[in-house]
């Protein structure tokens, strides 16, 4: 059965790949896509998702949300480090020719929610701020979301910080919003990343043998992008020199197909202020002892490792046969 679904992302170099990944799966159906300030600024974010969705040869419309964060922070960098000044790693791809729709990201996410017949997937590959306040605005959208899938939070370390991930760390009220409710979440946190969470140099020369496919043309040029920008900035090629480990790419992937991800369950509290730990996905792992349920929390679905194989199949498949 195909699954509607809407997606945010705050439009860097993987949340690219991820969308187009989304879009071309014959699982899922997209309805919208909705940005959020993150990786770069929102105007950006919303530039990058146009040129994404008209290299992906569908038509989805495209909400802009959120310009800062829950609590604005201009102390804060972005990742243009990682993602380069425009988002995209200065890849030349064209400028788009359509523009955002009129009707703001939050109001979207909450008539979609709200009006979905049957409970909707919702995949975040950015910062939770959008998704935060369409909560807040209507809680009532946790009841009809059969699955939230995040890229968001780390298990065993961050990235910004020592404990703290780059989504989470950007606006960590709005995450804390949105894991003390109530909804189905799957968190897809940096932990599978450096451990089958990577496609291999064979993977990509096969994306970049398909390259008349303008996703597949795509594609190939970021993760090659990618792979210089893990050179430029020093930093260890974990997977081996030429993989490529893109967060929000695994985190579509295993809203596709949650096999592809070994999973354990876990409540997570959200930590907004600690001296060293502001951004931390706070895992409560005293089951040891617990006999009954935490009240007014639900677990966590926490990827812990990935399949490569299934992974990478997920993703030739869906690209180079669609
Ligand atoms: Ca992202």
């Amino acid at each position: 059965m195909i699954r509607n679904v809407i997606i945010d992302c705050d439009t860097g170099l993987d949340d690219a790949v991820a969308l187009l990944l989304a879009i071309r799966s014959p699982e899922l159906n997209v309805k919208g896509i909705t940005c959020v300030n993150g990786n770069v600024g929102l105007d950006k974010v919303i530039n990058n998702t146009l040129r994404v969705v008209e290299h992906s040869g569908m038509n989805i419309p495209v909400y802009a949300g959120a310009r800062t964060a829950l609590i604005p922070d201009t102390s804060k960098e972005d990742a243009s480090a990682v993602h380069g000044k425009d988002g995209l790693g200065g890849i030349p791809f064209p400028d788009p020719t359509s523009s955002c729709e009129a009707q703001h990201a939050v109001d979207y996410i909450v008539e979609t929610i709200m009006n979905a017949e049957e409970p909707i997937d919702w995949i975040t590959l950015g910062p939770l701020t959008n998704a935060a306040l369409a909560l807040l605005k209507e809680p009532r959208i946790s009841k009809n979301v059969r699955m939230l899938t995040m890229m968001a939070g780390g298990v065993n370390a961050g990235n910004v910080t020592e404990v703290a991930e780059f989504n989470v760390f950007a606006d960590p009220e709005a995450a804390r919003v949105i894991y003390n409710s109530r909804m189905p979440m799957t968190m897809v946190p940096l932990d599978p990343l450096w451990n089958g969470g990577f496609l291999t140099v064979e993977n990509i020369q096969k994306i970049e043998g398909a390259c008349q496919n303008p996703w597949c043309e795509m594609a190939s040029r970021i993760f090659n992008r990618t792979e210089k920008l893990v050179e430029e900035m020093g930093r260890n090629p974990v997977n081996g020199v030429g993989t490529v480990s893109p967060p929000d790419l695994l985190a579509v992937a295993v809203a596709i197909d949650p096999e592809i991800a070994v999973m354990f369950e876990s409540y997570v509290d959200l930590e907004t202020r600690g001296e060293f730990t502001r951004g931390m996905t706070v895992l409560d792992r005293r089951e040891y002892y617990r006999k009954e349920d935490r009240p007014n929390k639900n677990k966590v679905k926490i990827a812990v490792s990935a399949r490569q194989e299934k992974y990478a199949d997920l993703v030739l498949n869906t690209w180079i046969r669609s």
